[in-house]
């Protein structure tokens, strides 16, 4: 065990080189590894939940998950900015992204359905909800986010962990990927006209999502409608 390992070990303090986090901190190298089984936890729940809906809806409400630890050097960089302390106390008392879940849903409403689900199960603790659905953020971004907690076993010892669920539409997170990506590459304040193209963009997008939530209802009207007349 090299000097800089022993000192972290010694004062649970992340150094300042974010570049040596991972690699010099045995203890921040378990905690990102309890996040990621977390994840995984929470991914196989909400498996079993589209399994089950869809069997009862005959479609999948889910279209896909993505799931992200954070990097040390994003932990880092929250810790600083938020005014933590940079100490792997602080990454587990005060962050509560380490752990990301991306749901993407096929139609809106199939959100709280998912949603909801969660909320019902008897192991998870939902600590907060943010409707950016119903109340979207001034730029336009719209997703249901949820922070939960979620035990998790391991050989000697069960940790309740949280992790940050994100879930909104194919078409929201269309949105939000492209302008995350604009927002980051370009780096700069963006100008109003932007502003305004991307939130236009954004209420588009939103009306589209209500459309083919009705098409879909319609659609199945039509062959409930059918079946009955068979
Ligand atoms: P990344 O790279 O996706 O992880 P905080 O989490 O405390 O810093 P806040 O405002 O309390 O900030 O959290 P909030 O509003 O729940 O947003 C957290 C995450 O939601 C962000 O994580 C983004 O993933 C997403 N998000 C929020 N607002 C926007 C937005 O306007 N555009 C896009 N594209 N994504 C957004 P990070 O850590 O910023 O980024």
């Amino acid at each position: 065990m090299d000097g800089i390992e022993k000192e972290i070990i010694r004062s649970s303090t992340i150094p300042e080189d974010p570049e040596e986090l991972l690699g010099s901190s045995r203890q921040l190298q378990t905690m990102l590894m309890m996040y990621s089984c977390a994840i995984r936890e929470f991914k196989t729940k909400v498996e079993v939940l589209n399994d089950e809906l869809s069997i009862r809806s005959q479609r999948n409400p889910i279209e896909f998950i993505k799931s992200r630890v954070k990097t040390p050097l994003s932990i880092y960089n929250k810790l600083k900015r938020k005014g933590f302390d940079i100490s792997l106390d602080a990454v587990r008392n005060q962050l509560f992204d380490v752990a990301g879940v991306r749901i993407i849903c096929s139609f809106v409403d199939d959100i709280y359905k998912i949603a909801d689900m969660i909320v019902k199960q008897d192991d998870i603790e939902v600590l907060e909800v943010k409707d950016y659905i119903k109340n979207p953020k001034a730029n336009g971004y719209r997703s249901l986010h949820m922070i939960c907690q979620i035990p998790v076993f391991f050989s000697d010892r069960k940790e309740l962990l949280s992790v940050e669920v994100q879930i909104r539409t194919i078409a929201m997170d269309f949105w939000a990927t492209l302008e995350h990506e604009l927002r980051y590459k370009k780096d700069l304040p963006l100008k109003e006209e932007i502003q305004d193209e991307l939130h236009e963009c954004a209420e588009a997008i939103a009306m589209t999502d209500h459309k083919m939530m009705e098409i879909r209802d319609k659609i199945e009207i039509a062959q409930t409608a059918g079946n009955e007349a068979k």
